[in-house]
Protein backbone atom coordinates (compact mmCIF):
# COMPACT_ATOMS: atom_id res chain seq x y z
CA UNK A 1 0.00 0.00 0.00
CA UNK A 2 1.43 3.31 -1.25
CA UNK A 3 1.38 6.80 1.04
CA UNK A 4 -1.47 8.01 -1.02
CA UNK A 5 -3.66 5.31 -0.39
CA UNK A 6 -3.39 4.29 3.41
CA UNK A 7 -3.35 8.23 3.86
CA UNK A 8 -6.92 8.69 1.88
CA UNK A 9 -7.98 5.40 3.62
CA UNK A 10 -7.61 6.78 7.26
CA UNK A 11 -9.68 10.21 5.80
CA UNK A 12 -12.06 8.20 4.73
CA UNK A 13 -11.78 6.58 8.56
CA UNK A 14 -11.13 10.35 10.21
CA UNK A 15 -14.81 11.61 8.55
CA UNK A 16 -16.73 8.92 9.19
CA UNK A 17 -16.06 8.75 12.94
CA UNK A 18 -16.25 12.89 12.48
CA UNK A 19 -19.80 12.30 10.92
CA UNK A 20 -18.83 14.34 8.02
CA UNK A 21 -21.13 13.08 5.11
CA UNK A 22 -20.02 15.21 2.42
CA UNK A 23 -16.04 14.50 2.24
CA UNK A 24 -16.57 11.21 3.16
CA UNK A 25 -18.04 11.53 -0.66
CA UNK A 26 -15.53 13.46 -1.98
CA UNK A 27 -12.73 11.12 -0.17
CA UNK A 28 -14.72 7.90 -1.33
CA UNK A 29 -14.22 8.88 -5.54
CA UNK A 30 -10.89 10.12 -4.64
CA UNK A 31 -10.14 6.47 -3.50
CA UNK A 32 -11.40 4.85 -6.53
CA UNK A 33 -9.64 7.30 -8.98
CA UNK A 34 -6.74 6.03 -7.35
CA UNK A 35 -7.67 2.30 -7.73
CA UNK A 36 -8.50 1.78 -4.18
CA UNK A 37 -11.41 -1.21 -4.19
CA UNK A 38 -14.75 -1.01 -2.82
CA UNK A 39 -14.10 -3.51 -0.68
CA UNK A 40 -10.76 -1.73 0.55
CA UNK A 41 -12.92 1.35 1.14
CA UNK A 42 -15.05 -0.55 3.24
CA UNK A 43 -13.49 -2.43 5.49
CA UNK A 44 -10.27 -0.60 6.01
CA UNK A 45 -12.20 2.87 6.20
CA UNK A 46 -15.51 2.57 7.18
CA UNK A 47 -16.27 -0.47 9.14
CA UNK A 48 -13.20 0.13 10.98
CA UNK A 49 -14.49 3.87 11.79
CA UNK A 50 -18.03 2.74 13.12
CA UNK A 51 -16.25 0.21 15.82
CA UNK A 52 -14.55 3.48 16.98
CA UNK A 53 -17.31 5.62 16.91
CA UNK A 54 -19.29 2.57 19.11
CA UNK A 55 -16.26 3.11 21.34
CA UNK A 56 -16.06 6.86 21.92
CA UNK A 57 -20.15 6.05 22.74
CA UNK A 58 -19.40 3.63 25.01
CA UNK A 59 -17.18 6.05 27.01
CA UNK A 60 -18.99 8.63 27.20
CA UNK A 61 -17.71 10.85 24.25
CA UNK A 62 -19.82 10.29 21.84
CA UNK A 63 -24.12 10.75 22.21
CA UNK A 64 -26.75 9.10 20.11
CA UNK A 65 -26.60 12.43 17.60
CA UNK A 66 -22.70 11.86 17.11
CA UNK A 67 -23.59 8.38 16.54
CA UNK A 68 -26.00 9.14 14.00
CA UNK A 69 -24.09 11.89 11.62
CA UNK A 70 -21.30 9.05 11.89
CA UNK A 71 -24.04 6.12 10.49
CA UNK A 72 -25.20 8.68 7.71
CA UNK A 73 -21.66 9.35 6.73
CA UNK A 74 -20.86 5.66 6.61
CA UNK A 75 -24.64 5.24 4.65
CA UNK A 76 -23.70 7.82 1.88
CA UNK A 77 -20.44 6.09 1.28
CA UNK A 78 -22.14 2.89 1.39
CA UNK A 79 -24.49 3.85 -1.11
CA UNK A 80 -21.78 5.67 -3.29
CA UNK A 81 -20.09 2.34 -3.25
CA UNK A 82 -22.83 -0.03 -4.15
CA UNK A 83 -23.07 0.08 -8.12
CA UNK A 84 -18.79 -0.67 -8.20
CA UNK A 85 -20.06 -3.80 -5.95
CA UNK A 86 -23.65 -5.17 -7.27
CA UNK A 87 -22.76 -6.56 -10.80
CA UNK A 88 -26.33 -5.40 -12.76
CA UNK A 89 -26.50 -8.09 -15.73
CA UNK A 90 -26.06 -10.88 -13.05
CA UNK A 91 -29.23 -13.15 -13.38
CA UNK A 92 -30.75 -14.24 -9.91
CA UNK A 93 -28.77 -17.07 -8.24
CA UNK A 94 -31.13 -17.64 -5.67
CA UNK A 95 -33.96 -15.06 -3.16
CA UNK A 96 -33.81 -14.40 0.55
CA UNK A 97 -34.74 -11.98 2.86
CA UNK A 98 -33.01 -9.76 5.25
CA UNK A 99 -34.18 -8.06 8.77
CA UNK A 100 -33.29 -6.37 11.45
CA UNK A 101 -35.35 -8.00 14.39
CA UNK A 102 -37.85 -6.81 16.51
CA UNK A 103 -36.74 -3.55 18.48
CA UNK A 104 -33.21 -3.39 16.30
CA UNK A 105 -32.94 0.16 14.50
CA UNK A 106 -29.58 -0.54 13.26
CA UNK A 107 -28.89 -1.60 10.06
CA UNK A 108 -26.08 -0.48 8.23
CA UNK A 109 -24.63 -4.20 8.82
CA UNK A 110 -27.48 -5.57 7.71
CA UNK A 111 -27.31 -3.32 4.19
CA UNK A 112 -23.91 -4.28 3.80
CA UNK A 113 -24.97 -7.87 3.77
CA UNK A 114 -27.56 -6.92 1.47
CA UNK A 115 -25.64 -5.29 -0.73
CA UNK A 116 -22.65 -8.00 -0.81
CA UNK A 117 -25.30 -10.44 -1.77
CA UNK A 118 -26.68 -8.75 -4.43
CA UNK A 119 -23.39 -8.18 -5.91
CA UNK A 120 -23.08 -12.16 -5.60
CA UNK A 121 -26.09 -12.33 -7.75
CA UNK A 122 -28.62 -12.96 -5.15
CA UNK A 123 -32.02 -11.62 -5.31
CA UNK A 124 -32.76 -9.81 -1.53
CA UNK A 125 -36.13 -8.90 -0.15
CA UNK A 126 -35.13 -6.12 2.64
CA UNK A 127 -37.56 -6.46 4.85
CA UNK A 128 -35.78 -3.65 6.43
CA UNK A 129 -35.41 -2.45 10.87
CA UNK A 130 -37.82 -3.36 13.58
CA UNK A 131 -39.03 -6.95 11.92
CA UNK A 132 -41.77 -8.37 13.52
CA UNK A 133 -41.69 -12.93 13.95
CA UNK A 134 -44.86 -12.33 11.94
CA UNK A 135 -43.33 -10.66 9.43
CA UNK A 136 -40.43 -13.29 9.29
CA UNK A 137 -43.08 -15.91 9.17
CA UNK A 138 -45.39 -14.21 5.93
CA UNK A 139 -42.45 -13.98 3.68
CA UNK A 140 -41.49 -17.36 4.00
CA UNK A 141 -45.21 -18.22 3.90
CA UNK A 142 -46.16 -15.94 1.24
CA UNK A 143 -43.20 -15.28 -0.50
CA UNK A 144 -41.52 -19.00 -1.06
CA UNK A 145 -38.41 -17.45 0.41
CA UNK A 146 -36.31 -20.55 1.59
CA UNK A 147 -33.69 -18.76 3.20
CA UNK A 148 -33.98 -15.96 5.75
CA UNK A 149 -30.89 -13.71 7.63
CA UNK A 150 -31.83 -12.13 10.46
CA UNK A 151 -29.35 -9.32 11.89
CA UNK A 152 -29.12 -7.39 15.20
CA UNK A 153 -26.98 -5.11 16.72
CA UNK A 154 -28.34 -4.77 20.54
CA UNK A 155 -28.09 -7.48 23.30
CA UNK A 156 -31.07 -6.65 23.96
CA UNK A 157 -32.96 -7.11 20.86
CA UNK A 158 -31.05 -11.25 20.84
CA UNK A 159 -33.64 -12.56 22.28
CA UNK A 160 -36.49 -11.70 19.26
CA UNK A 161 -33.97 -14.36 16.88
CA UNK A 162 -35.52 -16.72 18.93
CA UNK A 163 -39.41 -15.33 18.70
CA UNK A 164 -38.81 -15.22 15.27
CA UNK A 165 -37.12 -18.74 15.25
CA UNK A 166 -40.19 -20.34 17.27
CA UNK A 167 -42.65 -18.17 15.32
CA UNK A 168 -41.81 -20.08 11.93
CA UNK A 169 -41.95 -23.31 14.15
CA UNK A 170 -45.14 -23.07 15.50
CA UNK A 171 -46.49 -22.54 12.04
CA UNK A 172 -45.05 -25.13 10.71
CA UNK A 173 -42.50 -24.14 8.42
CA UNK A 174 -39.53 -23.75 10.00
CA UNK A 175 -38.26 -27.72 8.31
CA UNK A 176 -38.32 -25.67 4.86
CA UNK A 177 -36.43 -22.87 5.44
CA UNK A 178 -32.78 -22.00 6.11
CA UNK A 179 -32.46 -19.47 8.79
CA UNK A 180 -28.87 -17.11 9.25
CA UNK A 181 -28.04 -15.12 12.01
CA UNK A 182 -25.29 -12.55 12.17
CA UNK A 183 -24.83 -8.89 14.20
CA UNK A 184 -21.92 -7.53 16.37
CA UNK A 185 -23.31 -9.67 19.77
CA UNK A 186 -24.25 -12.56 17.92
CA UNK A 187 -22.23 -15.93 18.26
CA UNK A 188 -21.92 -19.66 16.66
CA UNK A 189 -23.25 -20.41 20.56
CA UNK A 190 -25.65 -18.20 20.60
CA UNK A 191 -26.83 -19.12 17.19
CA UNK A 192 -26.91 -23.17 18.27
CA UNK A 193 -28.98 -22.08 21.28
CA UNK A 194 -31.84 -20.24 19.62
CA UNK A 195 -31.97 -23.47 16.66
CA UNK A 196 -30.80 -20.93 14.08
CA UNK A 197 -29.14 -22.80 10.86
CA UNK A 198 -26.43 -20.77 10.61
CA UNK A 199 -23.85 -17.93 11.90
CA UNK A 200 -21.76 -15.28 9.72
CA UNK A 201 -19.40 -13.10 11.86
CA UNK A 202 -19.48 -10.63 8.45
CA UNK A 203 -21.42 -9.76 5.44
CA UNK A 204 -18.57 -11.42 3.45
CA UNK A 205 -18.65 -15.39 5.51
CA UNK A 206 -22.73 -14.52 4.87
CA UNK A 207 -22.41 -14.78 0.87
CA UNK A 208 -20.32 -17.30 1.13
CA UNK A 209 -22.72 -19.73 3.17
CA UNK A 210 -25.58 -18.38 1.25
CA UNK A 211 -23.58 -19.48 -1.81
CA UNK A 212 -22.88 -22.93 -0.53
CA UNK A 213 -26.67 -23.14 0.28
CA UNK A 214 -27.89 -22.49 -2.92
CA UNK A 215 -24.99 -24.10 -4.55
CA UNK A 216 -26.24 -27.34 -2.75
CA UNK A 217 -30.12 -27.26 -4.00
CO1 LIG B 1 -26.26 1.89 18.42
N1 LIG B 1 -25.46 0.68 19.71
N2 LIG B 1 -27.71 2.25 19.65
N3 LIG B 1 -26.84 3.18 17.09
N4 LIG B 1 -24.56 1.61 17.53
C1 LIG B 1 -24.25 -0.10 19.23
C2 LIG B 1 -24.69 -1.43 18.62
C3 LIG B 1 -23.44 -0.29 20.60
C4 LIG B 1 -22.57 -1.56 20.62
C5 LIG B 1 -22.61 0.98 20.90
C6 LIG B 1 -21.79 0.82 22.15
O1 LIG B 1 -22.32 0.98 23.23
N5 LIG B 1 -20.52 0.49 22.02
C7 LIG B 1 -24.63 -0.32 21.64
C8 LIG B 1 -25.22 -1.70 21.96
C9 LIG B 1 -24.80 -2.21 23.30
C10 LIG B 1 -25.39 -3.54 23.59
O2 LIG B 1 -26.46 -3.91 23.22
N6 LIG B 1 -24.62 -4.29 24.35
C11 LIG B 1 -25.66 0.59 20.97
C12 LIG B 1 -26.73 1.24 21.67
C13 LIG B 1 -26.72 1.09 23.18
C14 LIG B 1 -27.73 1.96 20.99
C15 LIG B 1 -28.96 2.65 21.61
C16 LIG B 1 -29.69 1.83 22.70
C17 LIG B 1 -28.48 4.02 22.13
C18 LIG B 1 -29.52 4.83 22.86
O3 LIG B 1 -30.54 5.16 22.32
N7 LIG B 1 -29.23 5.09 24.10
C19 LIG B 1 -29.85 2.88 20.36
C20 LIG B 1 -30.79 1.70 20.09
C21 LIG B 1 -31.72 1.93 18.93
C22 LIG B 1 -32.45 0.66 18.53
O4 LIG B 1 -31.97 -0.10 17.73
N8 LIG B 1 -33.62 0.42 19.12
C23 LIG B 1 -28.81 2.96 19.29
C24 LIG B 1 -28.95 3.74 18.14
C25 LIG B 1 -27.99 3.86 17.13
C26 LIG B 1 -28.13 4.83 15.96
C27 LIG B 1 -29.56 4.90 15.41
C28 LIG B 1 -27.68 6.19 16.42
C29 LIG B 1 -27.05 4.24 14.98
C30 LIG B 1 -27.62 3.22 13.97
C31 LIG B 1 -27.94 3.83 12.62
C32 LIG B 1 -28.27 2.77 11.62
O5 LIG B 1 -27.88 1.62 11.67
N9 LIG B 1 -29.04 3.20 10.65
C33 LIG B 1 -26.14 3.45 15.92
C34 LIG B 1 -24.83 3.03 15.59
C35 LIG B 1 -24.25 3.59 14.31
C36 LIG B 1 -24.08 2.14 16.40
C37 LIG B 1 -22.61 1.66 16.22
C38 LIG B 1 -21.73 2.81 16.61
C39 LIG B 1 -22.21 1.18 14.85
C40 LIG B 1 -23.05 0.04 14.25
C41 LIG B 1 -22.64 -0.18 12.82
O6 LIG B 1 -23.30 0.27 11.92
N10 LIG B 1 -21.47 -0.84 12.58
C42 LIG B 1 -22.57 0.45 17.23
C43 LIG B 1 -21.20 0.19 17.80
C44 LIG B 1 -20.54 -1.05 17.23
O7 LIG B 1 -21.14 -1.83 16.55
N11 LIG B 1 -19.32 -1.25 17.62
C45 LIG B 1 -23.73 0.72 18.11
C46 LIG B 1 -20.92 -1.07 11.25
C47 LIG B 1 -21.57 -2.33 10.65
C48 LIG B 1 -20.98 -2.62 9.28
O8 LIG B 1 -21.27 -3.41 11.51
O9 LIG B 1 -23.71 -3.92 11.98
O10 LIG B 1 -21.86 -5.10 13.26
P1 LIG B 1 -22.36 -4.47 12.02
O11 LIG B 1 -22.32 -5.56 10.85
C49 LIG B 1 -21.21 -6.41 10.68
C50 LIG B 1 -21.37 -7.77 11.38
O12 LIG B 1 -22.01 -7.69 12.62
C51 LIG B 1 -22.06 -8.61 10.35
O13 LIG B 1 -21.62 -8.08 9.09
C52 LIG B 1 -21.15 -6.74 9.22
C53 LIG B 1 -19.69 -6.68 8.74
O14 LIG B 1 -19.49 -7.21 7.50
N12 LIG B 1 -23.51 -8.68 10.29
C54 LIG B 1 -24.11 -9.79 9.78
C55 LIG B 1 -24.46 -7.80 10.62
N13 LIG B 1 -25.66 -8.29 10.35
C56 LIG B 1 -25.48 -9.51 9.83
C57 LIG B 1 -26.41 -10.45 9.36
C58 LIG B 1 -25.91 -11.67 8.86
C59 LIG B 1 -24.54 -11.92 8.84
C60 LIG B 1 -23.62 -10.99 9.29
O15 LIG B 1 -26.68 -12.62 8.37
C61 LIG B 1 -28.04 -12.37 8.17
Amino acid sequence: MTDNTANILDSIYETVVDGDQNTVLSLVKEALAIDLTPQEILNEGMIQAMAEVGELFESGEYFVPEMLLSARAMKNGMNYLKPYLVDGGNKSKGRLALGSTRGDLHDIGKNLVSILMESAGFEVIDLGVDVPPERFLEVVRDDGIEVVGMSCLLTTTMPAMKDAIDHLSKAGVRDGVTVLVGGAPVTQDFADHIGADHFAPDANQAVKLVKSLFNKS
